[in-house]
């Protein structure tokens, strides 16, 4: 029995290698050359072709090897086996990173220095303390969550919003739709790291936007969407940006990726655009995560991180 690797958008080579590497009791083969489809047993898998995965008979367990998996139940033809997605310590330190740097952007008046540079202006933005600044995450789930702790103890008053009730030391608390709008009311800066589902497709949109407060010390709002771009309505984005609705955004994924070089997205002064990589999955990272649950199932072990399929993450 074999493992299939199967990945759209990124070189297969490193990854066949990685894995070869940390998981050698295993056979790899890849979905780029010939294979028998009844020898697989598990798959490894990012963006494969749809209807892939429905043609492997004795398919056991599909590893998504990414974190967000809506591009795998997108294919209809899924079979239902355990579906797994990635929580690894590298990616999880990758999207802090990305997250602390582009709230110190918002923090430290980036667009007002940027452009007062262009200009050769020497400018004194008043600059609020962290303490005094509210930041607001959307998904306190794995990357939430440390994403939070760490502006915490830079010293941002920050809050998480979930669809369940979480408590988290220093953390505020909100929760599902009796929660949203107190927690949008006290939000500077939004920070975006939801799954996309069914429920959140097109959540940030022009009314949630006109609920964030506009009373704090950064001359209003700002975004910051390292989710998925499904969650986001980009029109409603650059209408607030235009508005004053939003202060600035930063958006590291979009509804069609790449993002086509005529969307106004790339040119609006106000946003910053990152080409979905706020947190790479790294090929050595992931390839050893993959391998240590393949040994969890092959000791008989439970599999962690089994995406429940009825809430889609
Ligand atoms: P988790 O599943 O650990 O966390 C998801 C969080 O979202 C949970 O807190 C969950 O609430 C909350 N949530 C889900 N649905 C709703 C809803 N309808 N209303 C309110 N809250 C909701 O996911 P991760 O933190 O690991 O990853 C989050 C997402 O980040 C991924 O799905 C992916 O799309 C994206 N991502 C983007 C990357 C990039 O490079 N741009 C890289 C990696 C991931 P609860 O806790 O109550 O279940
Ligand atoms: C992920 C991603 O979901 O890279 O891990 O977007």
């Amino acid at each position: 029995m074999a493992i299939l690797l199967a990945v759209t958008g990124w070189p297969t080579q490193p990854w066949l290698d990685r894995f070869r590497q940390h998981g050698d009791e295993f056979e790899w083969v890849s979905a780029d050359a010939a294979y028998d489809p009844a020898d697989i047993e598990h798959a490894v898998v990012w963006k494969p072709r749809p209807g892939l995965l429905a043609g492997l008979p004795r398919l056991r367990t599909i590893f998504n090897l990414g974190a967000g998996i809506d591009a795998l139940v997108a294919d209809r033809g899924l079979p239902d086996v355990p579906l797994v997605r990635i929580v690894d310590p590298d990616l999880t330190a990758r999207m802090t990173e990305y997250v602390t740097f582009n709230v110190l952007r918002c923090h430290r008046r980036e667009w007002e220095h940027r452009a007062a540079q262009a200009e050769r202006r020497w400018i004194s933005p008043e600059q609020p303390a962290a303490a005094e600044v509210r930041v607001g995450i959307m998904g306190l789930g794995t990357l939430g969550r440390d994403a939070a702790e760490v502006l915490a103890r830079l010293g941002f008053r920050v809050a998480g919003w979930s669809r369940s009730a979480k408590a988290v030391a220093g953390i505020e608390g909100f929760a599902g739709e009796a929660g949203l709008d107190a927690f949008l009311a006290r939000t500077d800066i939004l920070v975006v790291l939801l799954p996309l589902t069914g429920e959140t497709r097109g959540i940030l949109n022009r009314r949630l936007f006109a609920g964030l407060a506009r009373d704090g010390r950064l001359g209003g709002p700002y975004l910051i969407n390292a989710g998925r771009g499904g969650l986001q309505v980009e029109a409603d984005i650059l209408a607030a940006l235009d508005d004053g609705t939003l202060a600035g955004a930063v958006v590291d994924v979009f509804e069609t990726e790449p993002l086509p070089p005529e969307s106004p997205m790339w040119s609006h002064p106000k946003l910053i655009v990152s080409p979905h990589n706020a947190a790479d999955s790294d090929p050595d990272a992931v390839s050893r995560n993959v391998v240590a649950q393949l040994r969890r199932l092959a000791r008989g072990e439970a599999l962690e991180h089994v995406v429940d399929r009825a809430t889609g993450y």
